[in-house]
């Protein structure tokens, strides 16, 4: 039997899904001009239920408001190279027409307290159902390489010490955090010549025929 959970979560892993082919579209465009592509790799998920009753607990949100007031029940994230790339990747999202944007969070020029960078954005998707057109919320999460390797371990962390961390666990967390942030400055300034190393290598890998 088909209970309540499943119904209300089939969007939105349709839509995880179409998403996911969607932005993994941007860099195959990208790979086919070679050019260098803003986004290195993409991930999706549905929140599994058990983090959605925490979620609504934690910020109140009744059970039967979930649809309008949490906003990542679909979760995307894309992962790229460069700080720069992140500008890249939301302009080319602004100017999307198969999803509108409801909300952009910054957390790149405005980090979380705990160090936390990323730049949220919220949309609204229309996923095609067999009872019509049903539009649903998404969060996609753009990030780099780097904040993406902090924002994992702090993740896995966070769930271990449940959000209380010990305070060195919590020096040491913002101390990689600064490292993180230093190391994207750093690949930042040397861009151009990766870029052309890696432009070279691919070529070198296409004219062996592993491209
Ligand atoms: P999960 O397991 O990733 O699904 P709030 O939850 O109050 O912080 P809100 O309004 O839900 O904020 O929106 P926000 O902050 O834009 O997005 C929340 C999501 O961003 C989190 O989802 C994480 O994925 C990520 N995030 C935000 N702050 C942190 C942080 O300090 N550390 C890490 N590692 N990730 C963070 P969930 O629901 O917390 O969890």
């Amino acid at each position: 039997m088909v209970n309540h959970w499943d119904l209300f979560l089939a969007p939105y892993k349709q839509a995880v899904e179409e998403l996911k082919v969607k932005l993994r579209g941007i860099r195959a465009q990208f790979e086919m001009i070679e050019a260098h592509s803003p986004i290195e790799f993409v991930t999706g998920r549905v929140k599994p239920i058990a983090s959605i009753l925490d979620k609504a607990q934690k910020k109140n949100i009744p059970l039967d408001r979930l649809e309008e007031e949490m906003q990542d029940i679909a979760g995307l994230r894309i992962m790229c190279q460069f700080v720069d790339d992140i500008k890249t990747v939301v302009e080319l999202l602004r100017q999307r027409n198969d999803f509108t944007i409801v909300e952009e969070r910054d957390y790149i020029t405005q980090k979380k307290e705990s160090g936390y960078r990323s730049y949220h954005i919220v949309i609204r998707y229309p996923v095609q159902t067999i009872r019509g057109e049903k539009q649903i919320l998404a969060e996609i999460q753009i990030r780099t390489l780097a904040m993406n390797f902090w924002a994992t371990i702090e993740h896995s962390l966070n769930y271990k010490y449940s959000g209380r961390f010990p305070e060195d666990i919590k020096a040491r967390l913002q101390r990689a955090a600064e490292a993180a942030y230093r190391l994207d400055e750093e690949m930042s300034k040397i861009r151009f010549e990766i870029q052309e190393a890696q432009a070279a290598f691919s070529r070198k890998q296409e004219a062996k025929g592993e491209g």
